[in-house]
């Protein structure tokens, strides 16, 4: 494996120390954000994490490599690609054999995270059950892959393109604890609310670390999902957010859209569709799910000593 994985040096030698690092996904940089604010988002997101007292390692892989903490360069050239892998679980050796350069999902940065020994990952919203899943099966990688790998991961909730309903079944079904972070609702990516209930409530970083502490004394395996809303003053009310969201799945439909090109196709629909304001919200919700992440992170460890 430690052929296959290259730690940068600030992430190798955090590891070794004992200090706080935050994993960071990059498919949000590839097929989740336009150029230039994704590489903006990612760099201020980094800063983010270093500013609570954690190290940063944004997931990607290089030519077959598996770089766990990227340099400004590589991010910016990541930022810039066009037609680059999304990669999933079912991607990532293929990749590393046939050396392709790709972005991370959020089952695959979890994968590499787990692989690098990294406890805490931050995201903007996990994929999940696609609405109209019944017929079509699409069911994100991401959902089973909590199931099974040991990471924290903090998201605004599912993605509200999604169908939530069915999300929060499978996840269960997978043993994942979905906590809401201060919150008793399910937060919906853009949206604060969603009529549904979070399963669970924590409302402390020291909190959270503690559950995975518990978790893993018990030997229960898999990831746990913390549900971190988006910030009042950046949310996009989750009435204006469904016509949006309607109108741009049934664009999906017309122009039959399926498999991987489906998340990344909704999202910038709905940036069309809302005169870019998605982005905005988008980027208000990943730094602050960054910042929860990196206090988290800074938890666990302040715990183990
Ligand atoms: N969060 C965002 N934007 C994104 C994603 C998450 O704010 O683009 C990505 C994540 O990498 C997630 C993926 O794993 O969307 C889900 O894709 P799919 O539905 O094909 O599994
Ligand atoms: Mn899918």
């Amino acid at each position: 494996m430690k052929d296959h994985i290259h730690l940068s040096a600030p992430v190798k030698s955090a590891l070794s120390q004992g200090q706080a690092v935050v994993a960071l996904e990059s498919t949000i940089i590839t097929h989740g954000m336009p150029w230039p604010q994704n590489v903006e988002t990612a760099r201020r997101v980094e800063d983010i994490v270093r500013s609570q007292g954690a190290v940063p390692a944004t997931i990607a892989v290089f030519d077959g490599l598996i770089h766990v903490g990227l340099d400004d360069r590589q991010l910016s050239k990541l930022a810039k690609a066009t037609g680059v892998m999304k990669l999933s679980r079912a991607d990532l050796a293929f990749a590393v054999s046939e050396k392709c350069t790709g972005s991370t999902t959020v089952a695959a940065t979890m994968m590499a995270a787990q692989m690098a020994g990294i406890d805490v990952f931050a995201t903007g919203g996990i994929g999940g059950v696609h609405s109209g899943a019944e017929t079509s099966f699409d069911v994100s990688a991401d959902l089973r892959e909590l199931g099974q790998t040991d990471v924290v991961v903090v998201c605004a909730g599912a993605k509200a393109i999604l169908d939530l309903p069915k999300t929060l079944e499978v996840l269960e079904t997978n043993g994942v604890p979905v906590i809401g972070y201060g919150v008793d609702e399910l937060p919906a990516f853009w949206s604060r609310q969603s009529g549904l209930a979070a399963p669970l409530r924590l409302d402390s970083p020291a909190a959270i670390a503690s559950h995975t502490r518990n978790r893993r004394a018990l030997g229960i395996e898999g990831g746990t999902l913390i549900a971190n809303p988006v910030p009042a003053e950046a949310e996009i009310p989750a009435v204006e957010m469904a016509d949006l969201i309607g109108e741009a799945l049934a664009c999906a439909r017309r122009e039959g859209i399926s498999g991987k090109a489906t998340t990344p196709y909704l999202l910038g629909r709905i940036y069309e569709l809302s005169n870019g304001r998605s982005l905005t919200t988008n980027i208000a919700l990943v730094e602050n799910n960054a910042k929860l992440a990196a206090r988290i992170a800074v938890a666990l460890k302040q715990a183990a000593r």
